[in-house]
């Protein structure tokens, strides 16, 4: 991205969906961008503060999705062009807003962006957010690589404009991620119209909101004779036997697959282009639709009494891919058994699962909780590798600041077997954390939550939030402090403590569990890659002194490692100097003390 930091036009650079996205947003002349981070969806808000030295444009991250989308909703009713991103997830949270924003509409643009997540690389769920689109009633545009990317920015902030509207720009992770060439436009300074008071368009009060509800109606008419002009939907005509729908990615798949096939293209997927449709389908023998996800279009073409064929042949799980357009197309009889497939560009790589760093202050305080019999409902974000072995440790995980609410109604069931315990990062917490504490604290709720706190967004790369003391663009900030909010909402007890101390860890959660009401203990322990690498004296093993209990080894710290030699028959331990971080959360579970700092001559104990 830095080859763009300078203005520049008719330069074409390779850019990923998401630097496209920021740089259509540059050159629309935006004024103020929201989001909260989400995979695949970050980088647009990074890219946006790195190509922004100048500071012409207001950039944050946002608490929620739902922050997000109101900060960028009341920059464009104050006036100027407002971006919102965040994951397809994030628009639920965004969504109470969403649907009314689609009755209000703004002075200026509002560009919403849903970066979904076919195959859920990193996500819950795969939810397909073209219907969110669809039942808010706002324009719907769907990019199909990176200078589509920029286009459909730049296009999205004027259809927004034009219609007044939110605009839904949707992509996915292949979109997001993926790099291709885009030409560049100069930068435009932000657009700054001023607000002007309008009751009867931003107050939704019953009255005034019946009234937007017939305007949202009437524009969604005047969309659709819109989509049936505009150049972002485009016919290829080729051999006029079969003619696909597609896209967003699907198309390149398609192109790949069936390069002769005639295409309607699809950029703007929401209002649908009915004429356009339907005279493409009258045009040519049989009509395919290929899409990611959902049937989204082909239940719209087979409402308009087209005889459209899709999820038979394409699967609705997962992400497509041009051998899996290639099988579907087999099976459809349209390409011929024993096609040779793209032929594959590398053996494929060992299968890795994801773990906790070494040196994650997340580990301690799972290994306690399991010691203590807890069950545990969890919350998303690093920590929730804790679910997996060795650490094992993790009951439920469901959606971002589930865990306090889910403990509640566990503990309220009378089914809990043991202590409940809700488990819940720092962004969390403040993401969607504090309206359930305070639910646990009004309703007098027996519980214990353990608060996560490294002091950054540490699962999509250490992004700053409330708690963080910085802004995205690294300038000092007034931070919100998590314990005095604990204590400000009401918990009983508020126990802070340093995660890398065993012991006290272990009785900090011994104790909250033991007390009546509500009760916080709060891990302290910056993350230890974000937003700076922690590098410590690494620790080392004394062979002669390991007895191979391998205790160390329920840490599950990638350091530790399998040694060649055996006490008793089974496998010693050794410690990897070039990843520890020198925490020295093994040295403490040591029963021999053969773990000492490297530096050390002799064993001692590090705790
Ligand atoms: C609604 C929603 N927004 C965003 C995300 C992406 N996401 C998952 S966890 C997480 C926050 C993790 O931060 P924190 O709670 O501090 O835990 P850490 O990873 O630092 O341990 C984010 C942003 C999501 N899954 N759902």
């Amino acid at each position: 991205m830095s080859s763009i930091a300078a203005s520049s036009s008719s330069i074409a650079v390779l850019l990923s969906g998401n630097e496209a996205i920021a740089q259509g947003a540059r050159e629309a002349g935006v004024g103020v961008a929201a989001g909260y981070p989400g995979t695949p969806s970050t980088e647009i808000l990074e890219a946006l503060v790195r190509s922004d030295p100048d500071r012409e444009v207001y950039v944050e991250w946002s608490s929620n999705e739902k922050v997000a989308i109101d900060v960028a909703l009341g920059a464009a009713v104050g006036g100027t062009r407002a971006l919102t991103t965040m994951k397809h997830v994030g628009l639920n949270v965004a969504s109470d807003t969403f649907m009314t924003a689609a009755y209000t509409g703004a002075r200026a643009g509002l560009v919403v962006v849903s970066a979904d997540d076919p195959g859920m690389h990193s996500s819950q769920n795969e939810q397909d957010n073209r219907f969110l689109a669809r039942f808010a009633g706002v324009p719907l545009l769907e990019p199909s690589d990176s200078a589509e990317a920029r286009d459909l920015t730049i296009a999205a902030f004027e259809l927004a404009e034009r219609f007044d509207t939110p605009v839904l720009l949707r992509t996915t992770t292949r979109i997001a991620h993926a790099r291709g060439l885009v030409t560049l436009g100069e930068r435009r300074a932000p657009s700054r119209a001023g607000f002007v008071r309008d009751a009867a368009k931003y107050v939704m009060l019953p009255g005034f909101a019946r009234r937007r509800r017939v305007v949202l109606l009437e524009r969604l008419e005047a969309l659709r004779r819109h989509a049936e002009e505009t150049p972002l939907n485009r016919v290829e005509l080729r051999d006029p036997a079969v003619g696909v729908v597609t896209s967003g990615i699907a198309y390149q798949y398609v192109r790949e697959a069936l390069p002769e096939a005639s295409v309607l293209k699809l950029g703007l997927t929401h209002p649908l282009p009915e004429a356009l449709v339907r005279d493409f389908c009258a045009r040519v023998g049989r009509v395919l639709v290929i899409e990611e996800l959902d049937p989204y279009l082909e239940e719209q073409l087979r409402a308009l009494g087209v005889a459209a064929e899709g999820k038979r042949f394409f699967p609705r799980a997962g992400e497509l891919s041009p051998d899996g357009v290639r099988a579907g197309l087999r099976a459809a009889g349209l390409v011929p058994a024993g096609t040779p497939r793209t032929p594959a560009p590398a053996p494929a790589t060992a299968a890795r699962p994801p773990v906790l760093c070494p040196g994650c202050p997340h580990v301690v305080p799972f290994l306690a909780l399991r010691q203590l019999g807890a069950i545990v409902t969890g919350d998303i974000g690093c920590y929730t590798l804790a679910a997996s072995p060795p650490l094992s440790a993790m009951d439920s995980c469901v959606a971002m600041g589930s865990s306090i609410g889910m403990a509640m109604g566990l503990v309220r069931s009378g089914g809990a077997s043991g202590p409940v315990v809700a488990t819940i990062g720092d962004s969390t917490l403040l993401h969607a954390g504090i309206p359930a504490l305070a639910d646990a604290v009004a309703n007098d709720t027996p519980l214990t939550v353990l608060v996560l706190d490294n002091g950054t967004t540490a699962m999509t790369g250490g992004q700053s939030h409330p708690g963080a003391g910085a802004t995205i663009r690294g300038d000092g900030a007034p931070r919100v402090d998590i314990a005095a909010l604990c204590r400000a909402l009401g918990a009983r007890s508020v126990t802070v403590v340093d995660p890398y101390d065993v012991a006290a860890t272990y009785r900090a959660l011994e104790k909250a569990i033991a007390s009546p009401g509500l009760s916080v203990v709060i891990t302290d322990r910056p993350c230890v890659v974000a937003p700076v690498k922690i590098r410590d004296t690494p620790f080392t093993v004394a062979a002669e002194r390991c007895i191979a209990c391998q205790l160390c080894m329920n840490l599950g710290c990638p350091s530790i490692v399998w040694a060649d030699e055996r006490y008793e028959g089974r496998h010693k331990v050794a410690i990897d100097e070039t990843t520890c971080t020198g925490c020295a959360v093994c040295a403490q579970v040591c029963p021999t003390d053969a773990i000492a700092l490297v530096t050390e001559g002799a064993p001692a104990h590090a705790g």
